[in-house]
């Protein structure tokens, strides 16, 4: 089933003129209407004769425009789904052959078989052999069917454990600094309300949070609330400021101001503000002196006073950053004299030495002085899944129990590649040391590491020295092709869940109804476990499954929240969702406050219970990469480096897609919106476009030492000179699958991002340090991916 660009807008037009109709009584008999929900939203489905006809959002869903949902119809029925079991043709046959990984035919076997030989595998190797690549959770939002969390429980109840991830791509630097410095993490943490800031904030700063796309999915179900409240942003009076390589389409909206900086050069910025501020006079001494410990020991950095003897002036900065020097002091001067709230983001992050940028925005809003007051300080979940919503404060309810995982080794989420080249290395990481193990099997449900992970050549090289890969998949994604066996996952929509959403407000638990019987021979993530763990014998099987049916531990969650003060089960199950509407003063929340009115009684969870400019935790770690405060790093990579620009002149970044989820959503009609000459698109600034003779629409290679992709260009002035953006997660399609560094047709990133890690303490992802040239090319048209031929089916 194929549905046009113009069918789905004409089907949104009418989905939005039904968000009011009772969705129980559809007009048709024959038609029935089944409550689900997913990342893109809640909606109905509309099942006639056992097909999804049609998608229609539930009345949560506060903007359902966004074209997520209708796609699932598109992505449940598509050519590219996997329909049967299937084993690469060299493995089968007992040869392994693992160099012809993502080359070879794939042979179509019974489940018992596949089944068998996954087991077998599994058993024939040492837990800490296995590698459980079941990452990040955006495989399903279900609290059942979570991916990581059923291969989590099949890992530590039957298997005996398996290797894991230490850290994450999300968040992978900020998340191991910043519960040291505020003792939180703050990136997944209640942000101040909307409401607070409507009404107290003057001046509010993007620092390259994109507040619209990134917010238009959930971690679990979307609701998009948060475009009502970009509504009245629009019309009132905040001054909005954006800070970022990009002019995003909601800096655009806000009437912004576009400071264009250069990437990864941010902590130098903010470095010149506050020795501005500083030697101004202007900063907040009294809140230095009251909330954070160790100003003093980051003073004589800030003002060239240690062994660099560099004062990190505005003048300094404007060399770095390429923002002009007299700017760096007015947005200081604006920010200390106005009510300004400071938006982070998490690409800053992503970023060879990323630990210092959540670090060094903490100061610089401490400077000012404003954390914990209505709409000033900071916030580094304003853009994601909702993190400025009310919170009804409801009791959820809770999700799969994994169990203990007897294997205590979990790899860096940026190392992978490394890990499984180089078994036994050492490396530093966290302050302390970690060895690799010898991995064998990689088990991958749910997450995609070859969508995920950056240099995509150097992790097919690692891929392809390994005994066995397994992967559970609805669809022949490019990592399922480099598996070993693969085994058809249900979709969503296939099985029964329960979910709520937003992940912030957390107003909303759904039913996520089966809406129809599986295709083919998929089976779901949780019963493909469940059969090995009876295969291995009746205590695994009873310790997987609990002598639970699925719909028991479904109500088994439910029971145990506060849904049944609201309404049965049954009820719910029948309606589609509860609401908890959350109280007036979650309205009002405003984030650090408590700490703010008493740092004493409420105290950070730091060591010394105020915000850490210097930590002396940080400082014992004697690392040469990050220190006992921040600091600016040059990165290996970047616009100020003459050596490496002569070679490859352009900074490459590569956000988050506008209308995926991550790679999810690549084949589907979606991708009519925005792909060019059918590849992912490249945004390049207009002069350098014209320099490097490139049209909009033209058909561009970009390179480096790492690869090459081909991609479809789109000439803007929204993109900074110097900088080229292509959204992460499109499916990697090899042109020449013999070629050592195969150019990649669609446009792939992670072949040209660098598996480098951001330092020596956190050892997380860096993937937008990247430099790369582009060059017009002349090709055949591409057709987009496609599944692979399965001998036998
Ligand atoms: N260059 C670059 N790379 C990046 C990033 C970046 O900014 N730049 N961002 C990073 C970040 S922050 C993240 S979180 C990661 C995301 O990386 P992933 O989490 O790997 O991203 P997805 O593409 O969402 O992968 C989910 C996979 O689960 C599959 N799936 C969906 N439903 C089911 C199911 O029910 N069962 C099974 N078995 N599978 C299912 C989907 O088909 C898809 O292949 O990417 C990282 N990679
Ligand atoms: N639609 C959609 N939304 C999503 C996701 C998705 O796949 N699709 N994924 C979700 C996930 S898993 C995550 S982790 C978050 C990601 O949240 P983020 O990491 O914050 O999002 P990105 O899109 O990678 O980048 C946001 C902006 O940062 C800018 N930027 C890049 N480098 C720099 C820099 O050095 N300095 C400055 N100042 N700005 C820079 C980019 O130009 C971009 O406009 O998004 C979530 N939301
Ligand atoms: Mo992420």
């Amino acid at each position: 089933m194929k549905i046009s660009r113009r069918d789905f807008l004409k089907s949104s037009a009418v989905a939005s003129l039904a968000l009011g109709a009772n969705p129980l009584f559809a007009k048709d008999e024959s038609v029935k209407s089944i409550p689900h929900a997913s990342n893109l939203g809640a909606f109905y489905a509309d099942v006639k004769d056992g097909k999804i006809v049609k998608i229609r959002p539930q009345i949560s869903d506060k903007d359902p425009k966004f074209p997520g949902n209708e796609a699932w119809i598109d992505r449940v029925y598509s050519d590219t789904r996997i329909k049967y079991p299937c084993v690469r043709k060299s493995f089968l046959e007992g040869k392994n052959a693992p160099e012809l990984r993502g080359k070879e035919e794939f042979v179509r076997v019974s489940w018992d078989e596949a089944l068998k030989l996954v087991l077998g595998k599994l058993k024939s190797v040492k837990p800490e052999q296995i590698y459980n690549g079941s990452y990040s959770g955006w495989g399903h939002p279900g609290l059942l069917h979570n991916c990581g969390a059923v291969a989590g429980r099949f890992f530590n109840n039957v298997i005996g454990g398996a290797v894991g991830t230490d850290g994450e791509y999300s968040n992978g630097a900020a998340g191991k600094v910043n519960t040291t410095i505020m003792g939180d993490l703050e990136v997944y943490s209640l942000q101040t309300s909307h409401e607070v800031i409507l009404e107290n904030t003057k001046v509010y700063v993007m620092w390259g949070a994109d507040l619209f796309k990134c917010n238009q999915i959930d971690y679990k179900i979307a609701n998009r609330g948060d475009n009502e409240y970009f509504k009245k942003y629009e019309k009132s009076n905040i001054k909005f400021i954006t800070i970022d390589p990009q002019y995003t389409p909601i800096a655009k909206r806000f009437k912004a101001d576009w400071i264009k900086i250069r990437p990864n050069t941010d902590v130098a910025m903010m470095l010149g503000m506050c020795h501005y501020l500083y030697t101004s006079g202007q900063y907040d001494k009294g809140f230095i002196e009251k909330y954070t410990y160790g100003f003093d020991k980051f003073l004589p950095y800030l003002l060239g006073k240690t062994e660099d003897k560099v004062a990190k002036t505005p003048a300094w900065a404007s060399k770095i950053s390429g923002v002009d020097e007299a700017v760096i002091k007015a947005l200081a001067d604006t920010f200390v004299k106005n009510r300004t709230f400071l938006a982070g983001n998490w690409a800053m992050q992503r970023a060879q030495h990323g630990e210092q940028a959540d670090w060094m925005l903490i100061v610089l809003a401490a400077m000012i002085g404003q954390i914990g007051l209505p709409g000033g300080g900071f916030g580094f979940s304003m853009h994601y899944s909702g993190g400025a919503q009310a919170f009804s404060g409801a009791t959820l309810p809770g999700g799969l129990a994994q169990g203990k995982n007897s294997v205590d080794i979990n790899i860096p989420a940026s190392r992978i590649s490394e890990a499984i080249l180089n078994p036994g290395k050492t490396i530093k990481f966290k302050g302390a040391e970690m060895t690799y193990p010898e991995i064998k099997v990689l088990y991958m449900t749910g997450a995609t590491l070859l969508g995920h992970h950056p240099n995509t050549n150097e992790l097919i090289k690692a891929l392809r020295t390994l005994d066995t890969i397994v992967v559970h998949e609805p669809w022949w994604t490019p990592m399922a092709k480099m598996a070993d066996i693969v085994l058809p996952a249900t979709t969503p929509l296939e099985r029964d869940d329960i979910s709520y959403g937003g992940s912030y407000s957390q107003d909303y638990v759904y039913a996520m109804k089966k809406v129809i019987e599986p295709l083919f021979e998929a089976r779901n993530d949780y019963d493909i476990f469940a059969d090995m763990a009876k295969m291995s014998g009746e205590k695994e099987y009873r310790r997987f499954t609990q002598g639970k049916e699925k719909i028991d531990i479904i109500k088994g969650f439910y029971e145990k929240s506060d849904c049944v003060n609201v309404m049965s089960f049954d009820e719910f199950w029948e309606k589609g969702f509860v609401h908890f509407a959350p109280p007036a003063q979650a309205y009002k929340f405003v984030r650090h406050a408590a700490f703010r009115a008493d740092p004493v009684a409420n105290k950070l969870a730091t060591e010394t219970g105020k915000i850490q400019i210097f930590s002396d935790k940080f400082a014992s770690f004697g690392l040469d990469d990050f220190k006992g405060h921040p600091m600016w790093f040059e990165p290996a990579e970047w616009l100020g480096n003459e050596k490496e620009t002569a070679k490859y002149p352009l900074h490459v970044l590569s956000p988050h897609p506008k209308l995926r989820i991550h790679s999810q959503l690549d084949n589907s009609f979606v991708r009519k919106a925005y792909k060019v000459a059918n590849r992912e698109p490249v945004l390049i600034n207009d002069e350098d476009a014209k320099n490097y003779g490139i049209k909009d629409g033209d058909v561009v290679e970009i390179s480096n030492d790492r690869g090459a992709i081909l991609c479809g260009a789109v000439v803007s002035k929204d993109i900074m000179k110097g900088v080229i953006s292509v959204e992460e997660g499109a499916w990697y399609d090899p042109e020449n699958i013999d070629d050592e560094k195969p150019r990649c047709n669609a446009g792939h990133i992670n072949i040209l991002t660098s598996s480098r890690p951001t330092s020596k303490m956190a050892q997380a992802t860096s993937v937008n340090t990247c430099l790369a040239t582009i060059k017009k090319v002349e090709v055949a048209p591409y057709q987009g991916i496609k599944a692979p031929k399965v001998k036998g089916a």
